[in-house]
């Protein structure tokens, strides 16, 4: 299953609105013979890619994947039937599949006589790779990481408004790297008319990653000319977290990044419509400049968001944390 996990890993950011699966086939005696992932909307699935790798070694076999098998004739034909034409004898998944127009591949193969077990590192596939895509699946919104970079006392910018930069160069350049594995990264006009920012995935020679995200801006007022999201965005003129989520939602968006600014996440928190905080926290302290979040929504300390940190770890200097809203 580690090795499922590192395949759907690698198509990250490209399977959109299907999820990144990833999939191993053992031989008989237990040994990989067939890795696969998820392949672009309207292609075949992860278990077909790993199958087509493992030809007849297949026969007798095992397949590790980190999705239940689907069992329907969607844009491509169920996994469960190239499974059994395959001869895989055991099946083993780290989570059920939430959409009821695929789900039931676990019983549809036991009922064949292939034996099924669930629940493999789930934990690790439900935060990880798959997590995106599963709230997406029982919501229908887009899963919202709200990312910021921040002083050690939470602002975002010195009094003045400058803000390059706050967060190391080694939190910058995990941050392109992050924002190449996810479908759109959202801001708000207001950043647009201060940062002037690209919003791509660059490389440490400020060269483009190979996939890019779709940069969206929220808000009301016209881009000024000449800003460099100016004719590559896509504009959503409106303020309701709801309706952005709607509309990317409708483009097959499943994976979002919120990177400010601090109206836009006020928003957003208002809405209850942020699902993660990955928070880049420097070793620096700038005093009177504005905060990461502006109205969150909260008058009194018995209105405070409170969270879980699901993770804290170094990024050169600075501190990365990622957190949770309590439900
Ligand atoms: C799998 N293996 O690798 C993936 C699965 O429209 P389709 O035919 O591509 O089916 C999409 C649905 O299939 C998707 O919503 C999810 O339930 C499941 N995705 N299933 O067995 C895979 N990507
Ligand atoms: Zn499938």
């Amino acid at each position: 299953m580690v090795l499922a996990i590192a395949e759907s890993e690698r198509v990250r950011g490209t399977t959109s609105p299907n999820p990144p699966v990833g999939c191993v086939i053992l031989d008989a005696s237990g040994k990989a013979v067939g890795f696969g992932a998820t392949q672009p909307i309207g292609g075949p699935h992860a278990e077909v890619m790993a199958l087509k790798e493992a030809g007849t070694k297949a026969q007798g076999g095992t397949a590790v994947v980190t999705l239940e098998p689907c069992s329907h004739y969607g844009r491509t034909p169920p996994c469960t039937e190239a499974l059994q034409e395959a001869g895989i004898k055991h099946v083993i998944h780290a989570v059920t599949d939430p959409n009821p127009r695929a789900a039931g591949g676990g019983a549809r193969l036991e009922k064949a006589g292939i034996t099924v077990e669930s629940g493999l590192l789930a934990t690790e596939v439900s935060n990880g790779p798959l997590r995106a895509w599963l709230h997406y699946a029982r919501t229908g919104r887009p899963h919202v990481t709200w990312k910021y970079a921040a002083s050690l006392d939470g602002r975002i910018a010195a009094p003045d408004g400058t803000s390059q930069w706050i967060s190391s160069e080694t939190s910058r350049k995990e941050v392109h790297h992050l924002r190449a594995k996810l479908d759109a990264i959202i801001v708000g006009a207001n950043t647009v008319r201060k940062d002037d920012p690209a919003l791509t995935a660059r490389d440490a020679d400020g060269m483009p990653l190979p996939r890019q995200p779709l940069p969206v801006v929220v808000g009301m007022s016209d881009l000024p000319d000449g800003a460099k999201l100016q004719h590559t965005a896509l504009h959503l003129r409106t303020h309701d977290p709801d309706d952005v989520l709607a509309a990317l939602a409708a483009r097959g968006v499943v994976d979002v990044l919120l990177e400010g600014g601090a109206t836009v996440a006020g928003a957003f928190w208002r809405a209850g419509r942020i699902d993660r905080v990955l928070a880049y926290i420097a070793p620096t302290l700038l005093g009177n400049g504005p905060a990461a979040v502006l109205d969150a929504g909260v008058s009194t300390i018995t209105d405070a968001v409170r969270l879980t940190v699901e993770d804290v770890t170094m990024s050169g200097p600075d501190l990365r944390i990622s957190a949770v809203p309590q439900t």
